[in-house]
C-alpha cells in the first residue's frame, strides 16, 4: 500500500495508523462483516447475527413508534470524521433532517480554535503548509506533529536544515518539544495571557509594524490600553514562565523573518481556548508577518474547498431548511442520554464514523447512557467499538477500499480522490446504502433520500467555482488526487483582505461579545482544588492510534506500549510513588489505572496521559475520557477536555 511520490505533502509516505490499512482493516480477521443483533445485556457484547432486511425492519418498526409517540426529536444522530469522505461523512444528514431528529454540533475537533481565528481574522486559511519551508522563526503553539502530523513535520525539518529555529509551546514535552531548539512550557490553559504578554512587549518596545497596523487591522488603541494588565512580571504569575524567556519569545518572534505560529487543536481544548486563538492570530498582524511567504499564521484548510466544490447535494434540501430542530453538543452526550430534564428524552440512538464511549468527555456519563435499557442503540462499524459492545443492532461498514468517495483536507490544498478497489467483503455496505434501506423501508419517497455515492462525487466536482478550475471527475479519477487552483503564491493577508476583500484583523471588536480576547482561567471550586490537586491532560501521544482507531488492534497496541502517566518527581515524591508504579488516577467523575512515568514531561503539579485507549481493554474498564469533564469551551462548543484535575494513588 503506497502513496504517490509524486504528491508535493506526503511524499510517498504514510503515517503507522494508515500505511498497512488494507490488512489492519479491510481484511482484519476482527472486522464485523455481518449485521448483528444484541442476546446480552447492553455493554456485555453478546450479539447473534441477523439479515440486512430483518434488522432494518425491525429498527423501522422501533423508530414510527417512537416518531408517532415521542417526536423525531427523541432521534440522536452522533457521527465524526470516520474516513473523513465527504460522501460517507454526510450520510444520514438528510435522513434525519427530513424526519425532524434532533441535531447534532460536532465541534470537538476545531469548533474553538476556528471562533478565535475567525474574531480576529474573519478566515482560518493562512499560510500553506509547503511554504513552511520559508519560515525562519517557526512557533508550533500546542501542537504536536512529530506525532499528529508527520508529513508537516517532515517539511518543518527541511526549514530547520535551511536555518529555521523551532520553539514549542506546550505544557507537557512532547516527542515534538523534545526535537525543538527552544521548548517553552507554560502552565496549562494560560496561552491567552501568554500571548498578550508578548502583545505587551511587542508594543512596549515597538517592534511592531506600525504601518501594517494603520493599514489593516482595528483596535489597537484599546488593544494598547488592555495589554497594560500583561506585563511579562503579570504573565510570569499567571503562566508559570520566567520573565525573561516571556521578553525573549517576544523578541525573538518580533524580529522573526519569516515568523511563523502554527496552531492546531491541542491548544483550543481549554476552558479559555478559543479566546487563546484569539489572541495568538493577532500577533503576525502586529508584526506584519503576513508580509512574507512563509510568515504569518497556519492552521486548517477548510475554506479552500468551500469555494472549490458543489456541495448543492450534502447541503440541507431547501424545503427542510427552514426546520429548527433541537441542537445538542456532542461534548455533552452523557449528559443527553441521561438526562431527565430533556424534552423529548433520546430514545433512539444512532452512530458511525465515531466512538464517543472512548472519545468523548466524562465517559462513565455516557456509558450510563448508553446501558439504558429504554434507548435503541444502532451503531456502523469496522469492528465491535466499546460504543458497538452497547448497541442493539450493529451493522458491517465499507472501508475506504469499498465504496466511492471524495476526501477534502484538514490542512492543505489537496483533494483525494476514493474509488472502490474491491467488492464490499461479507455483508459490509456504506454508511449511505444503510439510510437508503432504511428510508425505502420507512416508505419515504423523497428523492434526496436515494442520492448514490457515486452521484454525490461527480455533483460535488460539477462546480464552476475558480478554486475547482481545471479538475473534473475524470481528471481526478486518473490523477487520483489534485491540488485545488488556486493562486501560484499563497499569501493571503499581505495586504490585508481579513475574511473578505478590504476586510480588516480586528485587534478589538465592539460588535463581538466578548470584544476583546482576554485570559479568563476557569474558576475551579475550592473543593475541586483541594481534593484533586494536580490539572490532567489527556492528549494524542499515540503514534500508533487515530484517537481511539486502531488501539484494539494488537500489532498497534504492542507498539504504543503501556499507558503511562507522566508526572513530575515532586508530585510523585509527595505521593511516595516510584517511576514503573501502578497507579489509581482519579476524581468525581471516574477513575483509570496507569503506570507512573517519571521523566519530568511535565511541571509540578501537572499530570498528562495518552487519549484513545479502549476502556474495554484497559484495567478497571476505564480510559483517560473517563476523568474529563464535559464543559464547553468560550466560544466555538468544542470540549475544554483539558480542564479536568485528579488526585493519585499508587496501587
Ligand atoms: N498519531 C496520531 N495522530 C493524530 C491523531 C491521533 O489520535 N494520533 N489525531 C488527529 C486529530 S483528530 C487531530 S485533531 C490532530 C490534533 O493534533 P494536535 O493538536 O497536534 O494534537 P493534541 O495531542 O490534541 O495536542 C497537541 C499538544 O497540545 C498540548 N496542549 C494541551 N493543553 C495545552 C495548553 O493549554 N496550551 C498549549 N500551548 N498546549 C496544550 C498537548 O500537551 C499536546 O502535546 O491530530 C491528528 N493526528
Ligand atoms: N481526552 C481527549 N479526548 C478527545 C481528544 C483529546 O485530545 N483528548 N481529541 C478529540 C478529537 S480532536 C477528536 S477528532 C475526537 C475523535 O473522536 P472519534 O470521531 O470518535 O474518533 P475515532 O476514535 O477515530 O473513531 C472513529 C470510528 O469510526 C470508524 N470508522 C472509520 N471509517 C468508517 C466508515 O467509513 N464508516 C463507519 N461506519 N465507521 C467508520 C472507526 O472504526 C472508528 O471506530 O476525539 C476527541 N476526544
Ligand atoms: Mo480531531
Amino acid at each position: 500500500f503506497k502513496a504517490p511520490v509524486e504528491h508535493p505533502f506526503t511524499a510517498g509516505k504514510l503515517c503507522d495508523k494508515m500505511a498497512n490499512y488494507p490488512t489492519d482493516v479491510t481484511y482484519s480477521p476482527n472486522r464485523l462483516l455481518h449485521p448483528l443483533k444484541r442476546i446480552g445485556k447492553k455493554g456485555e457484547g453478546k450479539f447473534e447475527e441477523i439479515t440486512w432486511e430483518k434488522a432494518i425492519a425491525e429498527i423501522n418498526a422501533q423508530l414510527q413508534i417512537i416518531i408517532k409517540e415521542k417526536g423525531g426529536e427523541a432521534i440522536l444522530p452522533f457521527s465524526y470524521g470516520g474516513n473523513e469522505g465527504k460522501v460517507q461523512i454526510g450520510a444520514g444528514d438528510n435522513f434525519f433532517s427530513y424526519i425532524g431528529a434532533t441535531q447534532l454540533e460536532r465541534s470537538i475537533c476545531g469548533g474553538a480554535v476556528e471562533a478565535g481565528i475567525m474574531a480576529t481574522n474573519g478566515q482560518t486559511t493562512g499560510v500553506l503548509p509547503e511554504d513552511i519551508i520559508h519560515g525562519r522563526y517557526l512557533v508550533l503553539w500546542g501542537t504536536n506533529p512529530v506525532h499528529s502530523n508527520q508529513h508537516l513535520w517532515t517539511i518543518i525539518e527541511k526549514a530547520r536544515a535551511k536555518g529555521a529555529k523551532l520553539v514549542v509551546i506546550d505544557p507537557f514535552q512532547s516527542q515534538t518539544a523534545m526535537q525543538a531548539d527552544w521548548h517553552i512550557q507554560p502552565l496549562p490553559g494560560t496561552d491567552t495571557a501568554l500571548a498578550l504578554g508578548l502583545i505587551y512587549v511587542i508594543l512596549n518596545e515597538k517592534l511592531q509594524d506600525q504601518e501594517y497596523i494603520d493599514k489593516y487591522t482595528t483596535g489597537i488603541a484599546e488593544l494598547t490600553k488592555h495589554v497594560e494588565q500583561y506585563s511579562p512580571q503579570a504573565v510570569a504569575q499567571i503562566t508559570g514562565l520566567n520573565e525573561a524567556d516571556i521578553t525573549q519569545l517576544a523578541r525573538e518572534y518580533a524580529k522573526g523573518s519569516p515568523a511563523l505560529i502554527r496552531v492546531l487543536i491541542g491548544l483550543e481544548h481549554q476552558a479559555n481556548g478559543a479566546s487563546a486563538a484569539r489572541a495568538i492570530a493577532m500577533l503576525p498582524a502586529l508584526t506584519g508577518a503576513w508580509k512574507q511567504l512563509g510568515g504569518g499564521l497556519m492552521n486548517m484548510t477548510y475554506e479552500l474547498f468551500g469555494d472549490a466544490l458543489n456541495y448543492q447535494l450534502l447541503d440541507t434540501p431547501e424545503e427542510l431548511k427552514n426546520k429548527k430542530n433541537r441542537k445538542i453538543n456532542m461534548v455533552q452526550l452523557g449528559k443527553a442520554l441521561t438526562s431527565k430534564d430533556l424534552n423529548p428524552a433520546i430514545h433512539a440512538f444512532f452512530v458511525f464514523n465515531s466512538n464517543p464511549a472512548v472519545t468523548m468527555p466524562n465517559q462513565n456519563l455516557v456509558v450510563k447512557g448508553l446501558e439504558r435499557e429504554d434507548l435503541l442503540t444502532i451503531v456502523l462499524e469496522h469492528f465491535l467499538t466499546d460504543t458497538a459492545r452497547y448497541a442493539d443492532y450493529v451493522f458491517p461498514a465499507t472501508t475506504a477500499l469499498e465504496n466511492w468517495d471524495l476526501l477534502t483536507s484538514y490542512g492543505t490544498p489537496y483533494l483525494t480522490f476514493n474509488e472502490p478497489a474491491i467488492e464490499p467483503l461479507g455483508q459490509s455496505k456504506p454508511n449511505t446504502e444503510f439510510f437508503r434501506l432504511l428510508s425505502k423501508a420507512m416508505g419515504f419517497t423523497e428523492k434526496y433520500l436515494y442520492h448514490t455515492d457515486l452521484d454525490i462525487v461527480k455533483s460535488l466536482l460539477d462546480s464552476d467555482k475558480p478554486y475547482l478550475k481545471g479538475i473534473t471527475f475524470e481528471s481526478l479519477r486518473k490523477t487520483g488526487w489534485a491540488k485545488l487552483n488556486i493562486p501560484e503564491k499563497w499569501m493571503p493577508h499581505t495586504e490585508g483582505n481579513f475574511g473578505k476583500p478590504g476586510g480588516k484583523c480586528k485587534l478589538y471588536d465592539a460588535g463581538q461579545n466578548p470584544p476583546i480576547a482576554d485570559y479568563v482561567p476557569f474558576a475551579y471550586s475550592a473543593e475541586d482544588l483541594a481534593q484533586y490537586p494536580l490539572h490532567l491532560l489527556t492528549v494524542k501521544s499515540t503514534k500508533n492510534f487515530l484517537n481511539s482507531t486502531r488501539a484494539n488492534h494488537e500489532k498497534h497496541t504492542k507498539k504504543e506500549g503501556k499507558p503511562y502517566l507522566d508526572i513530575h518527581e515532586a508530585d510523585a515524591k509527595l505521593r511516595n510513588i516510584a517511576d514503573g508504579d501502578e497507579l489509581k488516577v482519579f476524581n468525581q467523575r471516574g477513575e483509570v489505572y496507569l503506570t507512573a512515568r517519571i521523566k519530568n514531561k511535565v511541571r509540578k503539579g501537572v499530570v498528562c496521559m495518552p487519549q484513545g485507549f479502549w476502556s474495554s481493554l484497559m484495567k478497571g474498564g476505564s480510559s483517560a475520557n473517563a476523568l474529563t469533564h464535559d464543559l464547553l469551551t468560550d466560544m466555538g462548543g468544542s470540549a475544554a477536555l483539558q480542564e479536568a484535575r485528579v488526585e493519585v494513588v499508587k496501587v
